[in-house]
């Protein structure tokens, strides 16, 4: 980059308020020094590329180019400065393309992980956010002190729209809140949407009736954007208060547009894919940030992980991210966390103990894999929720309650 009249380098340069922060973390390749490589990051990202272009004037670099204000030589994370110029308003894909693009492929970096990025409140407030947030959805259940409980249907395929019924329903009846179809069912030959969608509803309105308390059902309408906004209506038209988006699978473009046709559904994000770039944690996006930028579009409750469960998620990471999406974010909703994965009663007061109660958790092999089936299940996980916020151990309110003595049997021995 020796031949570059300008220079991306402003270390403890005090940052603009307006400008985006991003947060990388730069392993140059052997040989090379990381303030060159993150020069060249800075460069790429905003107006630069492999050697200076003549037609790049002072006026233009001292308005866009992105500056690296600070490098950390032991930890090789480094901040880099971009002015707001260089981003369209309300276009999640042109921020991606920006900061998230072409950096990731330069021969210079051996890997190159986007940590965390900072928003100034302009540009946060451009963006719908949340229609629901974690407030209207609790608002919809009534229910403000516990955590919300959720339940996969499990086979994730397989049943047949009566038979997803009948089961939706035992586990309603045993104190469950929330069921949701899984991400990877859809409308299937053996599970046709519309007609899942009536028969769940009427199953939901007949125990609502019965238990005197709100039920959400989640259907997964994650389809191209036009069959997704159809679907989506669908599940209006029966009396429907929920979907689901594979967020990762049908990407920026279609949630934005999605959420901008305010349907007046509660929207669950669910990230299958996700740590095809998350988990790395040398190279890729964070967690964080795709929290981030689901806020900015606008899902209600996000899969978030669980800590103690099936999938990958440190303690630490798992927390902030739960933390950003209850907090303040300009004048977006907070985002209801869900924390879903190989979860089963006997993990419940170690979950809440780390993530506390202002989130879902959901129970899917731990609802269905009870010894005594789908009913028992959901009464054993409302038991283990209820022992939890007692400040009951589990063995001791298991004396009473076979449900839970049974699923602690089985899995925790
Ligand atoms: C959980 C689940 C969810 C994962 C997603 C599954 O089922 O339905 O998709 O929790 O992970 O298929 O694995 P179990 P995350 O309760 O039977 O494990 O929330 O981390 O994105
Ligand atoms: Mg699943």
């Amino acid at each position: 980059m020796d031949f570059y009249k300008f220079s991306h380098l402003a270390i403890d340069k005090k940052p603009n308020k307006d400008s985006i922060i991003a947060l990388f973390k730069i392993t140059p390749q052997k040989g090379l020094k990381l303030e060159k490589v993150a020069e060249a990051v800075a460069a790429e990202s905003s107006v630069g590329t492999w050697t200076q272009p003549k037609t790049l004037n002072k006026r233009i670099f001292d308005k866009l180019a992105a500056k690296v204000i600070s490098i950390n030589k032991k930890t090789n994370l480094v901040k880099i400065e971009y002015p707001i110029e260089l981003f369209e308003r309300k276009n999640i894909c042109q921020f991606l393309s920006t900061i998230a693009g072409n950096v990731f492929s330069m021969k210079i970096v051996k890997s190159l992980r986007l940590e965390d990025v900072e928003f100034p409140e302009k540009y946060i407030n451009g963006f719908l956010g949340p229609c629901f947030g974690l407030e209207g959805v609790r608002k919809i259940f009534g229910i403000y002190d516990r955590p919300i409980i959720g339940c996969i249907i499990k086979p994730k395929v397989g049943l047949s729209p009566q038979k997803t019924a009948e089961v939706a329903y035992k586990i309603w009846k045993n104190g469950v809140d929330l069921i949701k179809d899984d991400e990877t069912l859809t409308d299937m030959k053996f599970c046709k949407f519309e007609k899942r969608v009536k028969e769940v509803i009427k199953v939901r309105k007949k125990v609502e009736k019965e238990t005197g308390t709100r039920k959400v059902f989640v259907f997964n309408v994650t389809s191209p954007i036009d069959e997704a906004i159809k679907r989506a209506k669908l599940v209006k038209k029966y009396g429907g208060r929920c979907v689901m988006v594979d967020v990762v699978s049908m990407g920026f473009s279609a949630l934005d547009y999605f959420r901008r046709q305010n349907l007046g559904l509660i929207i669950h994000g669910h990230r299958a894919g996700h740590s095809a770039f998350t988990r790395n944690k040398n190279h890729g996006i964070s967690m964080l940030v795709l929290a981030k930028l689901l806020r900015l579009v606008g899902v209600d409750q996000l899969h978030t992980g669980t800590v103690v469960g099936k999938m990958e998620g440190k303690k630490e990471e798992v927390i902030r991210i739960n933390e950003f999406l209850r907090g303040k974010f300009g004048k977006l909703k907070p985002v209801l966390p869900i924390a879903s994965g190989g979860m089963h009663p006997g993990l419940v007061p170690k979950l809440m103990k780390i993530l506390g109660r202002g989130l879902v958790i959901n129970f899917g092999g731990g609802i269905h894999g009870h010894p005594k089936g789908s009913g028992p299940g959901a009464k054993a996980v409302y038991q283990a929720i209820e022992a939890t916020m007692k400040k009951i151990p589990l063995k001791e309110y298991a004396k009473a309650h076979k449900e839970l003595k049974e699923a602690l049997d089985y899995w925790e021995n």
